[in-house]
């Protein structure tokens, strides 16, 4: 990798800006100590143990920390930062990270925190904040806003901390816009969110820049942010899991490219090569992937988590909750905390929120939440128009007992599969949608809740329902693979084990796998593959398959 920085900054404004920061002549290397500070005086003495291995940054280099916890880091010329990737069962005393100093020491006391279980976190994205309409007016001449809703930053608080999460990150577009307002607007908003809000946190709290955030002044840029933050890449592990915070933000004149740089990236790669073996690894930006501009190191980024097999790429800006994509690698994008710019709810739905996520074993799950409603959150479907057959994946927060759907007012069908993960509760079925007239239809969902309230949630879809012959399927096999259909007029011909094969009369289909109920009317659904019954085996097919809904 070709470590070399372009810097976005024309030439003259590049010198004029290093002639005047830093300030000093700072030293061309940083030395300190990572330690865990049994007696909490900030000083390594006493029983306090150097924490060895532990990665330390300027943003360009990465060192590691040696047996006894100490460092010495080479400095570039314009750093701004010294930090540490905080290790797994620990947490910082006070700071993560140290500005640049002439004469600094960087010393990083640590402390014990718990190292097991559950990884529990929560994403507050896009507040957007500004207090009132005139100053979010100041920020958006354009638009007109309502005011943020009175007890949503203090429900938030209250919210989280409830849930005793391990740490709280906010995936930018923190302030309402730092593109028009004064320095000394954007500097207030930022210390309000820092400070008061983020603060309010009992937990570790942790931030990535938006494009907001970013004052579009080269002389200014994100210095406003970092006065606040700190580095804008960072890293820290926690409850066994690497996570890294990325800045996709960088400012052309008084424009913002949504890309990482060459620097970033240098970086990351040395970062993430410090990472344990099987170590999940979380990356958190503002932007989502589609929104990144192809540029080469954008490229190489793709490549890098691709490659590094990361568990999951989770971001804002887009003010709504989505599943981007699974492959290179997983990524969700999620709702924001103000909404749609305090306007209403988003696209999706999702009103003033947040997403709580959950990490065991390398499984991620996570929840929206609506601050200060008790609501259901269909996870699926989340499509409008449904056919043949879906997933019906419902979440309440909260201990359930039981879950129950109904289509419009037809009887409740119970839901075997209710899941209560010590936060919130899943219930997860399969729906067929093979019986439905094509129309509008109601579905219902209601969790029957441990203290025994009921949480109902309602949503409208369209059926559209077509239903495929037996012979259409196995003459297009490749097209139905992976797929959900209703087969007309299947019957189930015979079951070996669990194998079963069923015949339209004149053919025969291989399904591999139980066959399950998954409706009234004794309807069975049969997850399987097409194969001539005379044929060997096709390899890796078995992986493969498409379900048929039949009587
Ligand atoms: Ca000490």
């Amino acid at each position: 990798m070709n470590g070399s920085w372009r810097s976005p900054i024309p030439g003259l404004i590049l010198i004029l800006v290093l002639a005047i920061w830093p300030v000093f002549v700072q030293a061309e290397s940083a030395e300190g100590v990572v330690f865990i500070d049994e007696n909490g005086n900030a000083v390594l003495d006493g029983s306090d143990q150097g924490c060895a291995n532990v990665p330390v940054s300027d943003g360009v280099t990465v060192v590691l920390t040696d047996e006894e916890g100490r460092f010495s880091l080479p400095m570039a010329s314009d750093a701004r930062f010294v930090f540490v990737t905080v290790p797994t069962g620990t947490a910082a005393r006070a700071a993560w990270y140290l500005p640049v100093e002439a004469e600094g020491a960087y010393d990083f006391p640590l402390e014990r925190a718990e190292d097991g279980g559950a990884l529990v976190f929560v994403q507050l994205s896009d507040p957007h904040y500004a207090p009132d309409p005139a100053e979010f007016k100041e920020a958006f001449y354009d638009r007109e806003m309502a005011v943020l809703p009175a007890g949503i930053l203090d429900g938030t608080v209250g919210e989280v901390n409830a849930m005793s999460p391990d740490f709280v990150i906010m995936t930018g577009d923190i302030v309402a816009d730092s593109k028009r307002p004064d320095v000394a607007l954007v500097d207030k908003w930022m210390d309000y969110m820092a400070t008061e809000f983020g603060g309010s946190f009992d937990a570790p709290f942790y931030a990535a820049i938006g494009n907001h955030d970013v004052v579009r002044d080269e002389a200014i840029g994100k210095s406003v942010y970092e006065t606040y933050f700190g580095p804008t890449y960072y890293s820290f592990d926690i409850k066994g899991t690497h996570c890294v915070v990325l800045d996709t933000q960088q400012l052309e004149g008084t424009s913002l490219v949504y890309t990482i740089d060459a620097r970033q990236l240098a970086w990351l790669e040395q970062d993430l090569m410090h990472v344990a073996p099987n170590m999940p690894i979380l990356v958190f930006c503002h932007e989502p992937t589609p929104d990144w501009v192809k540029t080469a190191e954008n490229e190489g980024l793709t490549r890098l988590l691709a490659e590094t097999g990361i568990t999951a790429l989770i971001d804002g800006h887009w003010h709504t909750n989505a599943v981007l994509q699974e492959e290179p690698f997983y990524e969700l994008t999620s709702g924001a905390l103000c909404a749609a710019w305090w306007e209403g709810p988003a696209a999706d739905g999702s009103g003033f929120g947040y997403r709580v996520f959950r990490m065991q074993h390398g499984n991620l799950d996570s929840i929206w939440r609506d601050v200060g409603e008790e609501g259901i959150w269909f996870a699926r479907p989340r499509e409008a128009v449904l056919m043949w057959a879906e997933r019906l994946h419902a979440q309440v927060w909260g201990p359930a007992v039981a879950a129950s759907y109904r289509w419009d007012d037809g009887p409740s069908v119970r839901v075997a599969s209710v899941i209560d993960n010590g936060l919130w509760s899943s219930a997860s079925a399969n729906l067929n949608v093979s019986t439905l007239s094509v129309g509008y239809h109601t579905l219902t969902v209601e969790f029957a809740m441990e203290d025994t309230r009921s949480v109902t949630g309602v949503r409208e879809i369209y059926v559209a329902n077509p239903s495929i012959s037996l012979e259409d399927i196995m003459a297009h096999a490749d097209v139905y693979q992976g797929r959900t259909v209703a087969a007309p007029e299947l019957v189930v011909r015979a079951t070996m084990g669990s194998d079963l094969s069923a015949s339209d009369g004149t053919k025969t289909i291989i399904i591999s796998g139980f066959p399950y109920a998954v409706a009234r009317n004794d309807l069975i659904g049969i997850v399987g593959m097409y194969r001539p019954t005379s044929a060997a085996p096709i390899k890796g097919y078995d992986e493969v398959f498409f379900t048929v809904y039949t009587e």
